[in-house]
Parts: structure tokens; C-alpha cells; sequence
């Protein structure tokens, strides 16, 4: 698609850059074997993502390479600083399948973890998974088994060594620093699209009592903080391609110090309905209770006696919260003109900001029966130990 089909946009898609220039920056990391092709991945939002094969000793073997945005990641180099670290933690931590299996991350032959370009472009590689990504949960057992993944991660990490981890997105998940954004970018209208989008303004204004719930607990120290994944969808995990095993959790951008319950609420939000994040047919968009109750029995049964109350009394609320923070945050970028989230047609943005909310209306019409469910699995976790 052309920049003039987004009039003002500064992120108009993915765009590939050419086969021969993948091959040019596979050779600058330490991978044994012939370039043979390049593909680009058009999943995430945010940074390029390349798969590239090699022929080693007469067989195909796969690896990622991957750009940083610099627009959002304004410190790679910390960035990998963190990366390497949480990555050789859990390596140091895993026991095996069926756990999820770390990346691995490959040095370039002059041994760092990253590289630049001739243009500059920032570059990092790791090992690539055999395996399927969905952007939903089909089954309730590949919900709870996503869920208990990220329960693993955050188990696995519990005694990370200090110092803390650099903030690779400051602020990242404070949704009233969002909220102010969202509320300036009203103010200015920049694009002038204000107007086409009052229904979504509105229904985000009259929940601005809520926003501050979880960031005031964290403050005020009665919420934990802890180190969390910060991206905790199922599109983050890599399954076997026979069976519903986990076999990787990808993403490690945003590792960072919060509240596991931005990870739960990612987890709910992916997988709880059945519509992807930018489904169209509203009418598609709501919550499955069974899920729900997978995904709380998978995160329970990896972090076993870690919840502390606090966390327990908010899971619910933590989904609304997380799918109400990421609707405002398309719906910012929608006003603003595109500047932030790739896009892949006119009002993807706001197509993805009516599902987010859409996801958050179904979350509260049906927060007294999701609150019943957790309080029957803390009893039965309880009881059990
Ligand atoms: C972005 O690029 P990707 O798909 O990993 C975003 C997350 C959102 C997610 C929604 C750094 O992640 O916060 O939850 O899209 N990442 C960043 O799919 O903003
Ligand atoms: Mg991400």
C-alpha cells in the first residue's frame, strides 16, 4: 500500500526489504551455512521481523532476524542488555520440555548480540522455533497451556538478581499516563479525526474513575512488583505443531518490572474470546467463561502459592484493564494519524480500538461470574495445599 493512501500517516505497513539485503545482514552473525531465502513475517506491530533459511551440512536450518524499531525502543542497546540477561536466567532455570524452551540468541562474528546496518538499522538474531503461532485460542487446553507458560516464565524469574532490568518503553504500562495521552491527543486532533470517532471517545472518558486502579496499588505497595513479560498474548508463544505444547515464549522486548497482572490481563484479553484483536463483526467479540476458567487454572497451577491476595482480588479487573489500556492506545494512534502501530489498511486503528472495547463491555457484563470462578480455583489450590 502507498503512503498517500494514509495522509499523514509516518507507518504505513510492513514494507520487505529485498532478499539479497537479508542474506547481507544474516552474514554479519556467526551462522555456519549458505543463505538460501528470506521471508518477512507481518504479525507485529512494531518491529521487521525476518525468517531466513541457511543450508548447514545438507540440511535447512531457520533463524530470525529481526530490525528494532528505533522509534519505540529509543535504547536498543539496553534493550539487549535486558534480553540477554532474562534470557540466560531462564536458561539457567529450565528443566526441560514441557516447559517452554528459551531463545537463543546469536552473536554476530564479532561477538556482540546485535548489529547496525549500513543504514544504520538495528539487528538482532536468534534461533528459529519449529512450530505454529495463533493469533487465538481454539481450544480451552491450548488456553490454560499458554496461561501456564507465562505462569512458568514468571515463576522462573522470581529471583532475578539484581541490578533491575533498563525500562525499555517508559511508563509502559501506566494507564493513566496513557489515559493523559489519549486525552491530549483529543485535544489537538491533529488529523481532524475526533469527530469520526466520538462513540469510542466517549466510551473511553466514562471510564477514566478506573484507570489509575492497579498503578495506585502498585505505589502503594500493596501490589507486588515483580518481573513480567509486558506482551503475554498467545501470538508471544510458539506450539508444537502436532499437539497444544508450548514451546517458546517469543517477544522478551518489553521484560520489565511490573504487575503480573499486566501478563494476566494480555492473557485474557488474547485468549478469552475467540476474535482476533482487529475483528470487524463486533457481534464476534465476546467473552468465553470456559476459557476464562482455563486460563486462570493454567496461570494457578505454574505460580501454585505465589498469588498474593492483592493479585487474586484483581485478575478480572486486570483483563478489562489491559483491553481497555490497549483500545485507548489504538485509538490514541488513530487520532494522531498512525504513528506508532503498523497498520494494514485505513482505520485499522480504530478497527482495533472497537474490538478492545468491545472486549471490555463483555468483561464487565460478565465480571461477577469470571469473579466467582477465580475465587473457586483459589479454594480448590487452597484445599490442595
Ligand atoms: C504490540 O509488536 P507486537 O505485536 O509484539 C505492542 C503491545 C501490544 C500488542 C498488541 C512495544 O506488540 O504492547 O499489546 O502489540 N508492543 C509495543 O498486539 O507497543
Ligand atoms: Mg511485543
Amino acid at each position: 500500500m502507498s503512503r498517500e493512501m494514509f495522509p499523514g500517516a509516518h507507518n504505513t505497513g510492513h514494507t520487505s526489504m529485498d532478499i539479497h539485503s537479508i542474506g547481507e545482514i544474516g552474514a554479519k552473525f556467526d551462522i555456519a551455512g549458505r543463505f538460501l531465502d528470506g521471508k518477512l513475517l507481518t504479525a507485529g506491530h512494531i518491529n521487521d521481523t525476518y525468517v531466513a533459511s541457511y543450508e548447514v551440512d545438507g540440511s535447512v536450518k531457520k533463524y530470525v532476524h529481526q530490525r528494532i524499531n528505533e522509534r519505540v525502543f529509543r535504547d536498543p542497546e539496553s534493550l539487549m542488555v535486558n534480553m540477554s540477561r532474562v534470557l540466560d536466567h531462564l536458561t539457567s532455570r529450565w528443566e526441560g520440555a514441557p516447559a517452554p524452551r528459551p531463545l537463543h540468541l546469536i552473536r554476530t562474528r564479532d561477538g556482540n548480540v546485535f548489529c547496525r546496518d549500513e543504514a544504520g538499522g538495528f539487528w538482532r538474531t536468534y534461533s528459529h522455533i519449529d512450530g505454529v503461532v495463533h493469533k487465538t485460542a481454539t481450544t480451552a487446553s491450548q488456553a490454560e497451556a499458554v496461561a501456564w507458560a507465562f505462569g512458568m516464565f514468571q515463576r522462573d524469574l522470581v529471583d532475578f538478581p539484581s541490578p533491575d532490568l533498563s525500562e525499555t518503553i517508559p511508563d509502559f504500562h501506566d494507564t493513566p499516563k496513557r489515559f493523559a495521552v489519549f486525552e491530549s491527543a483529543c485535544a489537538s486532533d491533529p488529523q481532524g479525526r475526533a469527530a469520526a470517532c466520538k462513540r469510542e471517545i466517549d466510551f473511553a472518558l466514562a471510564r477514566k474513575s478506573e484507570v489509575g486502579v492497579i498503578q495506585d496499588l502498585m505505589l502503594a505497595e500493596l501490589l507486588p512488583k515483580r518481573i513480567v513479560h509486558n506482551d503475554a498474548k498467545i501470538g508471544n508463544v510458539v506450539f508444537d505443531s502436532g499437539s497444544d505444547a508450548p514451546l517458546a515464549i517469543l517477544d522478551l522486548d518489553t521484560v520489565m518490572t511490573g504487575s503480573l497482572l499486566h501478563d494476566f490481563g494480555d492473557l485474557v484479553r488474547t485468549m478469552v474470546c475467540g476474535a482476533e484483536e482487529d475483528e470487524k463483526l463486533l457481534e464476534l467479540v465476546s467473552i468465553r467463561e470456559s476459557y476464562f476458567e482455563a486460563v486462570v487454572r493454567g496461570y494457578f497451577s505454574a505460580l501454585r502459592g505465589m498469588l498474593s491476595d492483592a493479585e487474586k482480588a484483581h485478575m478480572v479487573f486486570s483483563g478489562k484493564l489491559i483491553s481497555f489500556e490497549l483500545g485507548l492506545r489504538f485509538l490514541t494512534d488513530y487520532l494522531l494519524g498512525d504513528v506508532y502501530f503498523k497498520i494494514d489498511r485505513p482505520n485499522h486503528n480504530l478497527d482495533r480500538c472497537r474490538t478492545q472495547f468491545r472486549l471490555v463491555q463483555s468483561l464487565e457484563e460478565h465480571r461477577a461470574a469470571l469473579d466467582v470462578v477465580v475465587a473457586r480455583i483459589d479454594a480448590e489450590h487452597t484445599g490442595r495445599s
